[in-house]
């Protein structure tokens, strides 16, 4: 909470062109809170360097982000959209709270797990402290709600213990946060192998759906999508793919599983596969017109990037000097 407003909190990295399921595990549903919550939204390039980036490539996606930020629907007037690195006391408080955080608690973690079995030439410090640094952009903003995929579900519960423990320590430091995982869309899956979730650093990009991908690649990436024995239309766990793409359908169309298996009875997996492309296509041509009008005015951007950094800070300070002070560190005025 600040003051009397309960506090939305999100994050995406600049680590690769978004997917879809970028935007219906998280972004989609970050606009819902904009007008009853005060919204802080960041674009973490502190946590993209935790895997090795072309510099040139993380500042434009650091734009990009941004811009698909506010393509989707966030209001900068509304909401507070923000680039990570631009205020300081992210790493400040991140450092703090290694100090709060287990060695047993990081190892459990399941994407440094997967990250590092991935990126086995570059096991760094950050990879395995990169759930502080994730604390430390929650907690800074007094945060009551973070909209994620389940993926990072796990993240976000090691938040809510470190801040149950900083909070015995030192009582009423932190608000502690809740992670909101939205029915559908919290985990979609590679249209490659559905029993993968779908990523933005994936190397298979016909696996992938970009946000802004074209109509013609967004229906020839369905229409390859890897779909099951038979031919029925069916959700089901022996289904994963069929499964998978009747997910992507229901949330852009709002339709129940039921409602699609009916929809599509009696058609081949062909009809379904081109109506899910098309649908998709459709609902992802409004978010591309605008992403292209505002990435035009890069001048636009960074003032929002600035205006954004400064709002973001003021709050960020308070709870950072609160925190300074609690654990004995001298303050001048
Ligand atoms: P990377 O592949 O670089 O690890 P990523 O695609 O997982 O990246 P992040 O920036 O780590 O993307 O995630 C941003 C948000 O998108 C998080 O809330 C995450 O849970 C959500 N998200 C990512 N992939 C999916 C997915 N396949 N389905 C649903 N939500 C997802
Ligand atoms: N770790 C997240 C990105 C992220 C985040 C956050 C999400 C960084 N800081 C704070 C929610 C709140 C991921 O999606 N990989």
């Amino acid at each position: 909470m600040l003051g009397e407003q309960k506090v939305s909190y999100s994050g995406v990295q600049p680590s690769g062109n978004l997917t879809i399921g970028n935007y219906l595990g998280a972004i989609r549903n970050f606009k819902q809170y904009s007008e009853q919550y005060k919204t802080f939204y960041c674009v973490v390039d502190e946590h993209a360097i935790t895997v090795r980036q072309v510099p040139a490539e993380l500042r434009r996606r650091t734009y990009e982000t941004l811009a698909l930020y506010m393509a989707c629907g966030l209001d900068p007037e509304k909401n507070t959209l923000y680039v990570q690195s631009m205020v300081h006391e992210h790493a400040e408080l991140a450092w703090i709270l290694n100090c709060f955080t287990m060695f047993g608690e990081l190892s459990r973690m399941t994407q440094f797990k997967d990250k590092s079995a991935k990126h086995a030439d570059n096991i760094n410090a950050g990879l395995f402290t990169y759930p502080t640094l994730m604390a430390a952009d929650i907690l800074l903003y007094q945060t009551d709600v973070v909209p994620v995929g389940i993926d990072q579900k796990q993240h976000v519960e090691l938040c809510r213990d470190i801040a149950e423990r900083f909070n015995q320590i030192y009582p009423g430091t932190f608000t502690v946060p809740e992670p909101v995982i939205a029915k559908s869309g919290m985990k979609i899956m590679s249209l490659a192998d559905p029993t993968k979730k779908m990523s933005k650093s994936d190397e298979n990009a016909n696996a992938v759906v970009y946000i802004l991908d074209d109509r013609d690649t967004i229906i020839r990436k369905f229409k390859r999508a890897v779909t099951d024995s038979g031919s029925e239309v069916r959700y089901s766990p022996d289904k994963p793919g069929v499964s998978n793409l009747m997910s992507i359908y229901s949330c852009f169309t709002g339709k129940s599983f039921e409602e699609i298996e009916h929809e599509f009875e009696g058609k081949g997996y062909g009809d379904f596969k081109l109506a899910v492309g098309e649908t998709t296509a459709d609902a992802l041509a409004a978010v591309q017109s605008e992403y292209n009008l505002l990435l035009a005015d890069k001048a636009g951007l960074e003032a929002q990037m600035k205006k954004g950094a400064e709002e973001a800070s003021y709050y960020a300070r308070r709870t950072l000097s609160k925190v300074q002070k609690k654990l004995g560190f001298v303050q001048l005025h």
